[in-house]
């Protein structure tokens, strides 16, 4: 427990507990009394809250806590796949599998650790996983809570053997909102998606920034390392940092809602997915290369000031 003995001198905390299903869940705490809880189901976090214990992601009051599905809410992993086609499940099978805790990770900038609280968890494929997706992988997912009480996430994917392969990847991460047709979103004007409603048609966003009418369903094709979603409401920012991950942004609207058997008929009007992802190019990893791709997620108190 080296590792973790680290990151106690930095007054920080982790621990680990059962969930309702006896399944083990991660509390990361800080100093000031913020926290995020991971589910080895699927290394989902399922629960961030600032240091006044208010929550900041969306859990559905209709979600189902039950293997093997992803529960409606937090962050879910997808992968291999975002979306669905082929003989993978929807969203790919990394969010519905146990992971476990990665003891030895390989070393992160030390700047992915100083100062915070973290854990690191590791999926493998299983033999059932080989059958439907015959790819040898390692996925390290690193998540950590800083003093500041910014959630990060790094995973690591690694082809460790046999043939090149593909995948797409999101962070489905569903935000908390006060209420839709109060939030907007800065950073992704005048940039090309391809709109899930349309049999994915390309469009070029024209507005000055993202308002919310009725249900939208987009991939983006590229977007700035920093995002903003703005909640006139609460006067909350969320501050979205990434790398190497265009997005997708998807609010399901009444009727859609009305159709999810885990999701309340209203509950789109109190969540936003926007997700670090890349959906549309395909990463490809030759034998002995990885992909990293991180997303950090800040709130600030007042209007988002565009940092480049
Ligand atoms: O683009 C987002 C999306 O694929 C939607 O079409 C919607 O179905 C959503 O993700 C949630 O998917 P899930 O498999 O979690 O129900």
């Amino acid at each position: 427990m080296g590792h973790y003995a680290a990151i106690w001198d930095h007054k920080a905390a982790i621990e680990v507990t059962k969930d309702w299903n006896g399944i083990d869940q991660v509390v990361l705490r800080n100093p000031r009394g913020a926290s995020v809880r991971v589910s080895l189901h699927g290394g989902q976090v399922t629960s961030w809250r600032n240091d006044r214990g208010e929550e900041l992601l969306f859990t559905s009051s209709k979600a189902i806590f039950k293997p093997p599905k992803a529960m409606r809410g937090g962050i879910p992993i997808c992968f291999p796949q975002f979306g669905n086609c082929g003989s993978l499940e929807q969203h790919g099978f990394a969010r519905n599998k146990i992971w476990s805790i990665d003891e030895n990770p390989p070393p992160l900038h030390p700047n992915d650790s100083l100062g915070k609280s973290l854990v690191d968890l590791l999926l493998k494929p299983s033999d059932e996983d080989l059958k439907c997706w015959p790819r040898c992988f390692e996925f390290r997912l690193r998540v950590s809570l800083a003093a500041d009480g910014k959630l990060t996430l790094i995973s690591r994917i690694r082809n460790i053997n046999g043939k090149p392969f593909h995948f797409s990847f999101a962070y489905h991460t569903y935000l908390s909102v006060s209420d839709i047709s109060e939030v907007r979103i800065e950073g992704l004007e005048t940039l090309d998606y391809l709109d899930n409603l349309c049999q994915r048609k390309r469009f070029t966003e024209q507005g000055d920034a993202i308002t919310f009418e009725s249900e939208v369903d987009r991939v983006y094709l590229s977007s700035p390392n920093v995002i903003a979603v703005l909640d006139h409401e609460r006067k909350r920012t969320y501050v979205i940092r990434k790398e190497g991950l265009p997005g997708l942004v998807w609010n399901p609207w009444e009727k859609k809602a009305k159709a999810m058997l885990d999701f309340g008929d209203d509950e789109y009007k109190q969540m936003l997915c926007v997700d670090g992802a890349i959906i549309e190019k395909p990463i490809t990893l030759k034998p002995g290369e990885e992909w990293t791709g991180r997303l950090e997620l800040g709130v600030v108190p007042s209007s988002f000031c565009d940092e480049g």
